[in-house]
């Protein structure tokens, strides 16, 4: 933690939204050379920093999004080696979340408008002196080359005004001011948990042709999150536009679900070679529409850059089926889009928000894919931090920009006064448990529990004499299929019984944790809630004959998975749901509540076999439907494209959402045959389950302990056979297909089907 004493300044003009901050400074003679450098920089606004020319890392897009009424992160860099005995500190800034727009009808500067940096450079000598060079009233500032930026219209540059003289010592800009105090309260600077946005990869176009319209388009074979870096060159004033969507729709770029954000980038050509990078701006888009090109973009002209936040890869799928692959890598790909700083539910329309549904619905998926437990350990510090001002409320999205957006606001939301909802709210403690299974790092229960008691606390207050949940507004099992494409909310599982059993859940989660970090007392009282909720639902929502109130498949798959049910009840409840799946004809019956657990629902109760053919079901709504349909990244809805190629006419219609695929966390348990059965995989169960015709699974993760894989195939000489890798220290429980069971240690094993021998 840094001691902070400089200030926020903020240029005397706004610049377009994209000043330039500079201060030349020469180092202190007399002290020896410079023994270390380092920059703590953060701002309101997104920011580039450059020491002497030289950008000071390589991020983009800091200091991201927090809840900055409590949180404003700061990143620090070692910056010894840029020093020179005049040296020139300057940062870019954009509006990003702090001044940009936010949210779906079209507010802006819900923080402030008061782009700013606040800097601390600190230069240790050789004799231990220190120097210090902070944000103050000696800065000026001045106008940058960014004409216009904002995270969902897109970005404007002016080749013309392009340069980096302000870098340089000695200069003295034209139409430069000073600067001024801003308010900040130095206590909210706190340092990143999580991981910085940088450049992930760059993809160059599968193909380009010309529309109808007579505009390029360019296609780059993936549906992903960033920006086209563009280089060009052409007559002095120029101007050439990209547009960017996900889809194409009647042979145009399929702009209509981006709904009011832009997405357009305009370069403007300075007569010379040109290289632009919008890097105040994000698209979510597979497909570019370029007008006022000359001439016509070569090999090399237009390279789409992936953007998000740096998370390491560490699990690994794949099977004998390609379909199921390709709906892996969506995941993989929903997962890099929509971890931009915030999990936000979509990053392409005037939305990409902290929904806390979508996470606590993704979050056991996401934690196998990439090494997710520092990025959400951040975010839920924003989760915290709201709810503590919210009375123990969690919010429909962290950090909840919706509550700066009143009623009487040519803006308002159609939700309801936002209160604690079934599901969304859950995300404060399915999010930590989550990664607790995951990572087997008990902190993040230690700091999370206060908010996690609060969310269950706050749900008490919102149930009905009876002790069911079935008060307030909720989401429910959002976008079932079968609700209307104009009302998502109106699904068939009853809002009280969803909402009951995610309070059961999430009460039963809290008295175990309560119970490991040895609060007695909160284990006593949260283990009664959970076992008061769990009798009311038996009282007021199973009946006689095991029929659960709404008789939908999403009720059965909570009450078997959450453990609502036991004995002769759940096995009522499984035989009611393998009726209902049968009937839907295996087409998904479930939406945002009951997706994330209903293979296991099914594979749990002794229903292997169907688990597989719902998840290897092609007509839609199925997962698979929209691999066939060509899709690269998850959907939001099932078929946010219909059968026909035209796009659902829903208001609300992403190509990147990555609730609906949290079915690779079954995936990679039973059909990979690789899970935790102790928290950050002390101990491995090793249990496949094969089925639906797949004839092998490669399953690997890096664990916190080392390398656990597990690879299996039907196809060898000896039948079934199965290969095990534990790293030292862990040890697995091997259940093969058969139902035998052995114990296992580190190292690694060959394990052929037929009945194991110990
Ligand atoms: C939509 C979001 C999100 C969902 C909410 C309820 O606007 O895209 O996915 O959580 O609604």
């Amino acid at each position: 933690m840094t001691d902070w004493s400089a200030a926020l300044i903020v240029p005397d003009q706004d610049f377009a939204g994209a000043p330039l901050l500079r201060r030349e400074f020469a180092l202190e003679a007399g002290h020896g050379d410079v023994a270390s450098a380092t920059l703590h920089a953060s701002a309101h606004g997104v920011f580039e920093a450059f020491l002497n020319g030289q950008p000071v890392a390589d991020e983009v897009l800091s200091p991201g999004w927090s809840a900055y009424e409590w949180r404003l992160r700061y990143r620090s860099y070692d910056v010894t080696a840029l020093l020179r005995p005049t040296s020139v500190l300057g940062f870019a800034l954009g509006n990003g979340w702090w001044g940009g727009r936010l949210g779906w009808n079209g507010g802006r500067g819900y923080y402030g408008s008061d782009l700013g940096v606040v800097a601390q450079l600190e230069i240790t000598f050789a004799d231990g002196h220190v120097q210090r060079v902070l944000s103050d009233g000696s800065w000026t500032a001045g106008p940058s080359a960014v004409l216009a930026n904002d995270l969902y219209d897109g970005q404007t540059i002016d080749g013309r005004r392009v340069s980096d003289a302000w870098l340089a010592p000695g200069f003295t800009g034209e139409g430069w001011t000073g600067v001024h105090a801003g308010e900040l309260d130095l206590g909210t600077l706190t340092p990143y948990i999580g991981p910085p946005v940088r450049r992930q990869a760059e993809l160059a176009p599968v193909s380009t042709w010309t529309a109808p319209s007579g505009r390029t388009l360019v296609d780059f074979g993936q549906n992903l999150v960033g920006w086209v870096r563009v280089r060009v060159s052409g007559p002095a004033g120029t101007e050439v536009t990209l547009r960017h969507a996900e889809v194409l729709e009647h042979d145009e770029l399929g702009v209509r679900p981006l709904r009011s954000a832009q997405a357009t980038d305009r370069f403007v050509l300075s007569g010379g070679d040109d290289v632009f990078e919008p890097t105040f701006t994000f698209h979510g888009f597979r497909y570019a529409e370029v007008d006022g090109w000359p001439g016509e973009p070569a090999e090399g002209d237009l390279t789409a850059v992936v953007v998000s936040s740096d998370l390491e890869r560490i699990g690994q799928f794949a099977c004998s089926d390609d379909l199921l692959n390709q709906l892996h890598s969506n995941a993989v790909w929903g997962t890099v889009g929509n971890f931009l700083d915030v999990p936000t539910d979509c990053p392409q329309r005037d939305e990409r928000l902290g929904w806390t549904g979508d996470i606590a619905a993704f979050t056991p998926s996401a934690a196998f894919l990439f090494d997710v437990e520092p990025f959400l350990r951040d975010w839920l510090r924003d989760l915290a931090a709201e709810q503590q001002a919210a009375d123990g409320m969690v919010a429909f999205v962290i950090p909840d920009v919706l509550k700066y957006v009143t009623k009487d606001d040519a803006q308002a939301t159609s939700f309801p006064a936002p209160d604690s909802t079934a599901v969304w709210s859950d995300a404060a403690v399915w999010v930590p448990w989550a990664l607790w299974q995951a990572y087997g790092d008990r902190q993040v229960l230690v700091d999370q529990f206060d908010s996690m008691a609060a969310h269950v606390r706050r749900v008490e207050t919102l149930t009905s004499p009876t002790g069911l949940w079935d008060t307030g507004f909720q989401f429910g099992d959002w976008l079932d299929p079968t609700a209307p494409p104009e009302n998502p909310i109106l699904a068939k599982a009853d809002h009280g019984v969803v909402a009951t059993a995610c309070l059961f859940r999430s009460a039963t989660i809290v008295a175990e944790t309560a119970a490991l970090l040895g609060r007695a007392e909160d284990q006593a009282h949260f283990t009664e809630v959970a076992a008061r909720t769990r009798a009311a639902f038996a009282e007021h929502y199973v009946g006689a004959d095991g029929h659960i109130t709404s008789d939908a498949v999403t009720v059965y798959a909570l009450a078997i998975v959450f453990g609502l049910v036991e004995g002769e009840q759940r096995r009522l409840a499984g035989e009611r749901l393998v009726e209902l799946v049968d009937e839907g004809g295996y087409r998904i019956l479930t939406g945002f509540a009951g997706t994330p657990f209903v293979t296991d629902a099914l594979t749990t109760t002794g229903h292997l076999d169907d688990a597989y053919r719902l998840l290897l079901q092609q007509e839609c709504p199925s997962w698979l439907y929209p691999v066939t349909m060509g899709a690269t990244t998850i959907w939001e809805r099932w078929d946010s494209m219909l059968p026909d190629g035209s796009i659902n006419p829903g208001q609300m219609t992403s190509f990147n959402h990555y609730a609906l695929g949290a079915v690779v966390d079954w995936m990679h348990r039973t059909l990979g045959g690789l899970a935790p059965l102790e928290p950050g995989y002390a101990k491995v169960l090793v249990a496949p389950q094969p089925g639906g015709g797949i004839t092998w699974a490669r399953t690997a993760l890096q664990t916190r302990h080392g390398r656990v894989a597990v690879s299996w195939s039907t196809e060898g000489p000896d039948g079934f056979s199965l290969d095990v890798e534990l790293p030292e220290g862990v040890s697995g429980l091997v259940r093969l297909p058969d139902g035998t069971e052995r114990e296992i240690g580190a190292g690694e094993h060959h394990l052929a089907g037929e009945p194991a021998t110990a």
